[in-house]
């Protein structure tokens, strides 16, 4: 007994020194605490965030969450599979690997109208970014060229522009930035000593490449990882840990949870209480405090009642559309409904 609250002070310390570095920005420890690339935040740290009451965790969210964000805002962005299916990599969990025996179909890349067409549907439904995925271990040089004009016409269009499309080589992000692009997507995952076991034909290191070369051409970072694959507490919180520990943080920090797809040798994992799930949401927030965490996959199977919890524990972005990229999400009304019952406005989003 003594000991947990013991464990709880301390962790209440961290916390303040997080809020404190927020509401002192001249004060120069604060600074130093809230630049330091290395070891802002220990994995034995993090893990203390998912052991406290949730009550308390939540708490500790909310408060974070307070002092950066408007606490009612979602920032919603719409995803489109740009080129589906085929792909090289052995991912664990991704339909759209062609090892895999799954329902998805490939289809090349998709027409330049029809991507305008898309995404002037996203537009109108208040989206306010459209995301293009491709089911690419990294883009070809005569596959990136077509992808450029996408981004220059979406951003034409009055949207932010997002892309994921793997691996990038030396230039590419550059050539993207060029074109307008906002963000780049690309995932951990997970953690560093659990990679191994989802994924075996691009590395750690690989991915924390093609990060570096994203921030280095002054495009926004989307960064974040999967949960539910079958990872410990531990290795949920070594994954808050790298992100956080970056040089600097992503600025968007997407959370998905497992859809498990038949098909994939991550299909019949044991499904993860969602309780962690709104937990992992309040750690990133805590130890993300002006990034965007984004409740990313796995909404479909969720009740609005656990959504709720996880926008009380921080979450201040989604995937807004009937799909992701080729697994379902709720459909938008649904979504306008959970908005309304919540009083959560999708537009303005500020940070304060
Ligand atoms: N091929 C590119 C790549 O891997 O970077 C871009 C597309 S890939 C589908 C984008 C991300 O979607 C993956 O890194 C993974 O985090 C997430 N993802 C894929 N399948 C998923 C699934 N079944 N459940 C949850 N997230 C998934
Ligand atoms: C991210 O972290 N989640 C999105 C987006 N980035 C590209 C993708 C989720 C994919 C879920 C499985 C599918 O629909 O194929
Ligand atoms: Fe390919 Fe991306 Fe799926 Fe991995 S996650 S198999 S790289 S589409």
């Amino acid at each position: 007994m003594l000991e947990s609250t013991n464990k709880s002070t301390a962790i209440n310390s961290i916390v303040e020194a997080v809020i404190d570095t927020s509401c002192i920005k001249s004060n120069l420890a604060a600074e130093k605490l809230a630049s330091s690339s290395v070891n802002r935040w220990s994995v034995a740290e993090i893990v203390a965030l998912f052991e406290l009451p949730f009550s308390d965790l939540m708490y500790q969210a909310q408060t974070v969450h307070r002092l950066h964000f408007d606490p009612n805002a979602v920032q919603v962005s719409t995803l489109l599979s740009i080129k589906t299916g085929g792909c090289s990599e052995d991912c664990g969990y991704c339909p759209q690997a062609a090892r895999y025996h799954t329902e998805v179909e490939s289809e090349p890349l998709m027409r330049l109208e029809d991507v305008l067409t898309a995404a002037q549907e996203a537009k109108d439904n208040g989206a306010s970014r459209f995301c293009m995925g491709a089911a690419w271990r990294g883009p070809k040089q005569r596959d990136l060229e077509p992808v450029l004009k996408m981004i220059a016409e979406v951003k034409a269009m009055g949207l932010e522009t997002c892309a994921t499309l793997g691996m990038l080589k030396e230039g590419q992000a550059e050539q993207l930035k060029d074109a307008g692009l906002d963000y780049y997507n690309h995932n951990l995952d997970t953690a560093p000593e659990f990679y191994g076991e989802v994924i075996t034909t691009r590395t750690y290191q690989d991915r924390l490449e093609t990060l570096d070369r994203v921030r280095d051409a002054d495009i926004n970072v989307c960064a974040g990882g999967i949960i539910g694959m079958g990872e410990s507490r531990n290795q949920r919180a070594g994954l808050l840990a790298q992100l956080a520990n970056m040089e600097r943080p992503p600025e968007s920090v997407p959370i998905n949870l497992l859809t498990q797809v038949e098909g994939t040798p991550l299909h019949g994992t044991e499904e993860l209480d969602l309780i962690e799930f709104v937990r992992t949401i309040a750690a990133a927030r805590i130890t993300m405090p002006s990034s965007y965490v984004r409740l990313s996959a796995g909404r479909q199977s969720m009740h609005e009642g656990i959504q709720a919890l996880c926008f009380l524990a921080g979450a201040n972005s989604i995937f807004y559309g009937e799909k992701l990229l080729t697994t379902g999400n709720p459909d938008a009304v649904t979504d306008k409904n959970l908005f309304a019952k919540l009083g959560i406005n999708q537009a303005g989003v500020s940070q304060v």
